[in-house]
């Protein structure tokens, strides 16, 4: 029996749950609410010391972070797979998948916190605030740059232009067919997916407005049976006022 440890909107847990359901696998949802701090119950740091969201949970033994957990449903369960069979483009597959970790997943953190976290911390001192961040076993020095105001000018441009070079990869590598590697849906589009609905959901999509590959490839992406599967209701940030948003939108 898999079970999966998720929030609806954190990106790392669609990413798994797009794999899951593309692989039509079954499983249990234990869904964990980050706004109750259930990410950070001692019952939780066991399966996950991170202290994040997804784990999933096979026969009992717990398997952590997306990238490993999408690699290790692949190995386990081959039936529908998820990664190309040739050595040279499985390796083509995991730069992309290294290069997604890398660059656009710790991105598209700036204006995603900077639209639905910030606002929560308003109320907050700067010692409940710093009180807050010393619970947080992977990100505690990450929330104290951020700081409870948010990431300022020069962050956003960084972040902005990491994610602009990731459309811009995105594209070149559908010059030479649908899907990002080797003519078939892959690990490296499941990736990458929850980065670019979080930017529509952050009304950045013009970004690709220029982009008609990035674009059909998007519609795709969207058409795909997994879509809906994972991105189940509560999951968008579209509809939700920024008031409404709180830890649980965290990517
Ligand atoms: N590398 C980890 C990162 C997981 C992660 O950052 N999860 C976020 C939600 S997308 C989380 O649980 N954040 C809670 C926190 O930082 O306190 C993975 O890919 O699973």
């Amino acid at each position: 029996m898999l079970e999966l440890y998720h929030a609806l909107v954190s990106t790392c847990s669609q990413k798994v749950r797009l794999v899951l359901t593309e692989k039509k696998l079954e499983w249990a949802s234990r869904l964990i609410s980050l706004d109750a701090g259930e990410h950070l119950s001692p019952q939780y740091l066991k399966i996950n010391p991170n202290g994040v969201v997804p784990t999933l949970v096979d026969g009992g033994d717990a398997v952590t972070d997306s990238s490993v957990i999408n690699e290790y449903l692949d190995d386990v369960y081959p039936a529908i797979p998820v990664r190309p069979g040739n050595p040279k483009t499985l390796a083509q597959m995991r730069a992309w998948r290294q290069y997604i970790d890398e660059v656009p997943t710790p991105a598209i953190r700036v204006p995603s916190f900077n639209a639905f976290f910030v606002p929560q911390w308003s109320g907050m001192t700067d010692r409940q605030f710093f009180d807050f961040t010393e619970t947080l076993p992977l990100r505690k020095h990450f929330f104290r740059k951020m700081g409870k105001t948010g990431f300022g000018e020069a962050d956003m441009a960084e972040a902005l232009d990491k994610l602009g070079q990731t459309l811009g990869r995105i594209d070149a590598a559908l010059a030479s067919g649908p899907w990002l590697v080797d003519g078939h849906y892959s690990l490296a589009d499941a990736s990458i997916t929850p980065t670019i609905v979080r930017m529509e959901d952050l009304g950045l999509s013009q970004m690709w407005a220029e982009l008609p590959r990035v674009k059909q490839w998007y519609g795709r992406i969207q058409a795909r049976p997994n879509f809906n599967a994972a991105y189940m209701p509560g999951s968008r940030h579209l509809g939700r006022s920024r008031r409404d948003a709180s830890l649980e939108s965290c990517p």
